[in-house]
């Protein structure tokens, strides 16, 4: 049981594309009853279903660039309203700007909350274009078809991502975990960091 001074518990799961922050969110979430919301997830629907919002995503995503902050901040606005009795959240690729960081700030201080932790999983760039290839041989995910879109997007993350990380340390948030490992063995990282809060 989450031990907190406040009626929710926000984690920020963090770390480049391919680190595991997808598959740890699906244990997270059971484990602590929070509320997924993956924003790659929530792009993904859309273009399955051809939605206006999803043929915009589709044309940033295939190319591994990151969506425009404004349509990316909204839709994250609407996921979070459409849980507003939710005990708190797992935000699972977002913010991935300091825009959406600002802005995710805003929308939980309209709920009187926050975000409790930034957690990072740190995986070498290799290793993750290794874990993207893989996972492309079966995704049939158009961004992990391809060894210099994986690229791209790590690069993308490195320019415009990874400085959130002095965001969130700056008001003592950040927590780093050793992202290599069994699936299991980095829950249990994890885990160990979010049953400290
Ligand atoms: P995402 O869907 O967030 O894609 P990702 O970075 O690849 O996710 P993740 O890190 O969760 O990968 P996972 O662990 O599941 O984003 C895709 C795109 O959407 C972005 O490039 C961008 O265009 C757009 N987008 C999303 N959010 C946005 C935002 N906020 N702003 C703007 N644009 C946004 O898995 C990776 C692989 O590793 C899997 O195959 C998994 O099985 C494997 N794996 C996991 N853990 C492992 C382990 N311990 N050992 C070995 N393999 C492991």
């Amino acid at each position: 049981q989450l031990k907190t001074t406040q009626h929710m518990t926000n984690l920020v799961l963090f770390g480049p594309p391919g680190a595991g922050k997808g598959t740890q969110a699906n244990f997270l979430k059971e484990k602590y009853n929070l509320v997924h919301i993956s924003t790659g997830d929530v792009f993904r629907y859309n273009i399955k279903n051809e939605t206006a919002l999803g043929m915009l995503a589709k044309s940033y995503m295939d190319k591994g660039q990151l969506v425009p902050d404004q349509v990316t901040i909204d839709m994250l606005n609407a996921e979070v309203e459409k849980n507003a009795d939710a005990k708190g959240f797992i935000f699972d690729g977002f913010p991935r700007t300091n825009a959406q960081a600002k802005a995710l700030d805003v929308l939980l201080n309209e709920k009187d909350s926050e975000i409790n932790a930034m957690i990072a999983l740190e995986v070498d760039d290799e290793v993750l274009v290794k874990r993207l290839l893989e996972r492309g041989k079966t995704s049939g995910r158009p961004d992990d078809a391809d060894e210099s879109i994986i690229r791209n997007r790590i690069k993308e993350y490195y320019n415009k991502t990874a400085i959130l990380k002095d965001y969130y340390s700056a008001q003592n948030k950040y927590y780093g975990v050793d992202g290599v490992g069994s699936i299991d063995q980095i829950t249990e990282r994890l885990s160990a960091v979010i049953d400290k809060l």
